[in-house]
């Protein structure tokens, strides 16, 4: 999965494809660099945040979606109905869910959702977030939301342990390392680490934009403890590292 942030504030790559004409770019370009899905976004839900009102939203996301749609599965990154609405007039099949609140407008619609696990609100939720048994927790709340949807008639329901969402590097790195007990429970997982701030903290501070190896490295744990799908801003790298994932190596 492709991110493609079209915002001037993502922590990554805000700013860089705000302009309709440059996200399609971009978006295209990940396609061609081998990505499954292309995940449309416009509005930051990094820590601290401000919240965006949804007209604008549905601005930015809207021409970007038409143009991408004819080329590849194209999933909205919102936790507002109405774009979710608007996103999937423009095209959009998936619904990338990080409320897990709109299961609702994916099953009247007929598309796949995506529940993603949030502790808080971005613009708090990184201040001092506890679990007495992060895994659990996580697990528990998100089959209860996915058990949810599947009853309301939503066909493709995926989970995700939103890796870095009210969590520290201790949560996300437990929840990768237990990953299998995600993925076992029957529904695909999908997980997002690239570039994400606990890689900063666990490599000595490495900036956002040094951050491949330590992307990799998470995704690679990821797809061996059962992820489906990685959520990344570099697709080449990712797709050559699932691919050997994926291959049986023999000595
Ligand atoms: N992470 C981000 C945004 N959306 N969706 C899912 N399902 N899983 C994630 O881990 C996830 C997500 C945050 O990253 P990014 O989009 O790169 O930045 P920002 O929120 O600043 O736009």
């Amino acid at each position: 999965m492709g991110i493609l942030n079209v915002t001037p504030d993502s922590f990554s790559d805000g700013g860089r494809y705000l302009d309709p004409e440059a996200a399609i770019g971009h978006g295209l370009a990940m396609v061609a660099d081998g990505a499954a899905v292309i995940d449309v976004g416009g509005e930051s839900t990094r820590p601290g945040a401000a919240p965006v009102a949804e007209a604008e939203e549905r601005r930015r996301v809207l021409p970007v979606i038409e143009a991408l749609a004819p080329h590849v599965r194209v999933s909205i990154d919102t936790r507002h109905a109405s774009v979710a609405e608007a996103a999937i007039g423009a095209g959009a099949t998936l619904l990338n869910d990080v409320s897990a609140t709109l299961h609702p407008v994916a099953a009247a619609h007929g598309v796949g959702w995506i529940a993603m696990h949030m502790r808080g609100e971005p613009p708090t939720m990184q201040d001092d977030p506890r679990y007495d048994d992060v895994v659990g927790e996580v697990r528990g709340y998100l089959l209860d939301r996915a058990e949810q949807a599947r009853a309301a008639g939503v066909g493709e329901v995926w989970i995700d342990p939103g890796i870095g969402f009210g969590k520290t590097a201790v949560h996300n790195l437990a929840l990768l390392r237990r990953l299998g007990e995600l993925a076992a429970a029957g529904f695909p997982v999908l997980v997002g680490t690239s570039r994400k701030g606990f890689l900063g903290a666990l490599t000595g501070g490495a900036p956002v934009d040094d951050r491949l190896e330590a992307s990799l490295a998470t995704a690679v744990v990821a797809a061996a403890n059962g992820a489906s799908m990685v959520r990344a801003h570099d697709v080449a790298h990712h797709v050559r590292a699932m691919r050997i994932v994926g291959e049986e190596v023999a000595a």
